[in-house]
């Protein structure tokens, strides 16, 4: 039987979220949340802060089998990243969360890790892969393919054929017009209208979306 223990790694807003999706869930019956040692004690939906990250192994080999990362992102993924990577090589499984409301095609492809919140829509042939978010209300049309940690932002629509490589953010309400490609750390800002690819590493918004920098170039000044 499926060990019915949870464990969500960061106790903020997104942690909200995911946590109310899986309130409702008859998965997971046992629902604890790891956050910093400031923040031990509090409560986020009448669910307790019970450790440190420092505490996750005791944890696991207590009988949490299962953990999920609920630090979310916004253009930068690193600590979600490590926090994976931490789980994983601890051995947790890490499911897939999906609120009941979601609406997903049967031929779909979701991997571990992946939250996906409230009214999102998933369409046929969409690949959606390790730690993505698809949060509230986005729409992910027919053969999208959704890269490792990026972030499809609330009410954000990607028409079909669209692909979003690794790390990406896509703001709210943004729309990717179909077969466009966005490359990996990219931010695409809110209401955006992408008509066309934006190379890796860009900052861009608007309508019709612009480049406006460059977050390597940046970097290296
Ligand atoms: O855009 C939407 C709808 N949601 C955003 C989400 C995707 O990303 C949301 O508005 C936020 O911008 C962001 O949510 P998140 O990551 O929950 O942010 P925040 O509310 O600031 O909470 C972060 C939590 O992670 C805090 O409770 C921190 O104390 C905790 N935290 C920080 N570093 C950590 C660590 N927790 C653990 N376990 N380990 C850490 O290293």
């Amino acid at each position: 039987m499926m060990n019915k223990r949870i464990l969500l790694i960061g106790g903020g807003g997104h942690c909200k979220s995911v946590l109310d999706s899986l309130i409702t869930s008859p998965n997971f019956t046992d629902i604890a949340i790891i956050d910093t040692k400031e923040n031990l004690g509090k409560e986020i939906l009448n669910r307790k802060i019970i450790g440190t990250d420092d505490d996750l192994e005791k944890l696991f080999n207590e009988g949490y089998q299962n953990a999920f990362i609920t630090v979310g992102s916004i253009g930068d993924t690193q600590l979600r990243r490590k926090l994976f990577d931490m789980v994983k090589r601890i051995g947790f499984n890490i499911p897939s969360i999906i609120d009941s409301s979601a609406i997903i095609s049967e031929n779909v492809k979701i991997d571990r890790g992946i939250f996906i919140g409230k009214n999102a829509v998933i369409n046929a042939g969409a690949e959606i892969s390790e730690g993505a978010i698809i949060n509230t209300g986005a729409i992910i049309e027919h053969d999208c393919r959704v890269d490792k940690f990026a972030h499809i932002a609330p009410g954000a629509v990607l028409s079909g054929d669209v692909v979003i490589e690794e790390n990406v953010h896509i703001g709210a309400r943004a729309v990717i017009k179909q077969q466009i490609r966005i490359r990996s750390n990219s931010i695409i800002g809110m209401g955006s209208v992408v008509l066309n690819d934006i190379p890796p590493n860009s900052i861009a918004y608007g309508n019709p979306c612009a480049i406006y920098s460059n977050k390597a170039k940046r970097e290296e000044k």
